[in-house]
């Protein structure tokens, strides 16, 4: 039991069969190495017969363990949409955050609720395999928590499969440098061997990994730039729905009270590379997005407010909302400008004290260019608050 723990503790789910020591365990990896060398079966067959360790050092077992349920979502225009889900009800793209602390060990049981006509549809080559899978960037797992074809560890229509994930701790006396920061999970099987289309369809989510005595966030977004300049797989209006009265903070609607402290998880998917930037704020260049005591370090950090992004780059993004600026819809958009002429574009309401919307400050989105057409969020241009 760990005092620093983010998330109500979930009992762990029991581990079938013994527990075997970890030396045996050791030996019987090499083994399976170097008879799958010799043999040359590949990794699927070493992966069906189970012959990868489980957990990674250091994980003894899982602290805590969540269910995660991969559903398709209602079409968005042609374009089919799948999301990750807590529940099947609540999936969504992007799906869930995903918070851990640093030395925690996380259990995610994937369910694939996804119709198997719905995966033979996105499939680029016949003989590739149907099924949907859990892969992640920057903490450590074995390769039986791979989420590839390759290691054999996905999950057909209508299974599930329990992927580890250990969120390894800084050790000076290894070296280890830990595993704190912004990360991100997708699918890496849906369509092919990379999950491009399951990536295109919506599987995909941030993952952060605190510290202790990092700055605990009031809220936090995940903002995903990807292809046909979108945040989130979609464009323009489509997203920004924020309700003009009681605006609920959602995939599509990135709101904040004055004076709280907001996270954005940004994540770059697809192909291009990308300038994320936000009106108003500014941030440190560091792990967390701040300087935790300001003066010793104040002029060696710098200060930003525009980041560039690649594929499958990530950072965290921390800002007091509205701090001197006050309340107001700031825009938050790639800065590449075709990217954001062609509407990849929102914004961050920030709300007085009392939770309302400021008066008086319509705002609107940039058109999205015809030629850009190709990005399934149809958009008519513009939406006004007020
Ligand atoms: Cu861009």
């Amino acid at each position: 039991m760990r005092a620093w723990r983010l998330v109500e503790d979930e009992p762990a789910e029991p581990q079938p069969g013994p527990e075997r020591p970890r030396a045996v365990g050791r030996y019987l990896v090499v083994a399976a190495v170097m008879l799958v060398g010799l043999v040359g079966a590949g990794g699927l067959a070493a992966a069906q017969t189970g012959m990868f360790a489980e957990r990674p050092d250091g994980c003894a077992q899982p602290d805590r363990s969540v269910q995660l349920y991969a559903v398709e979502l209602p079409k968005d225009g042609t374009q089919t949409r799948i999301g990750y889900g807590l529940t099947p009800e609540t999936a969504s793209y992007p799906g869930p955050l995903m918070e851990m602390m640093e030395g925690e060990c996380l259990a995610i049981t994937l369910h694939n609720l996804v119709p198997e006509a719905t995966l033979a549809a996105l499939r680029t080559n016949p003989s590739h395999p149907l099924g949907v899978s859990l892969h992640v960037h920057g903490v450590k797992y074995t390769q039986e928590s791979d989420g590839t074809v390759q290691s054999g560890s996905y999950v057909p229509p209508g299974g599930s499969r329990t992927y580890t994930w250990y969120a390894q701790p800084r050790n000076t006396k290894t070296g280890a440098q830990g595993t704190a920061g912004y990360w991100w999970y997708h699918d890496h099987v849906v369509g092919g061997p990379h999950g491009t289309q399951g990536l295109a369809a919506g599987l995909f989510g941030g993952l952060v990994v605190r510290r202790p005595g990092d700055p605990k966030p009031d809220r936090t977004y995940t903002v995903v730039f990807g292809n046909q300049q979108s945040i989130n797989l979609r464009r323009g209006a489509a997203i920004d729905t924020c309700a003009e009265v009681d605006p609920q903070p959602g995939p599509t609607c990135m709101v904040a009270r004055m004076g709280e402290r907001v996270e954005f998880v940004v994540v770059g998917a697809g192909n291009d590379m990308h300038t994320f930037h936000l009106h108003g704020h500014s941030w440190a260049d560091t792990r967390t997005g701040v300087v935790s005591n300001g003066q010793p370090l104040a002029d060696s950090v710098p200060i930003i407010d525009t980041k560039v992004l690649g594929p499958a780059q990530t950072f965290g993004v921390s800002v007091v909302a509205g701090e001197s600026v006050g309340p107001g819809h700031w825009m938050l958009h790639c800065h590449m400008q075709f990217h954001s002429d062609a509407g990849m574009s929102t914004m961050l309401h920030v709300l007085d004290g009392n939770g309302n919307m400021p008066p008086g400050m319509d705002h609107q989105h940039a058109a999205a260019a015809p030629a850009a057409a190709a990005a399934p969020a149809t958009d008519d241009g513009t939406h006004v608050h007020n």
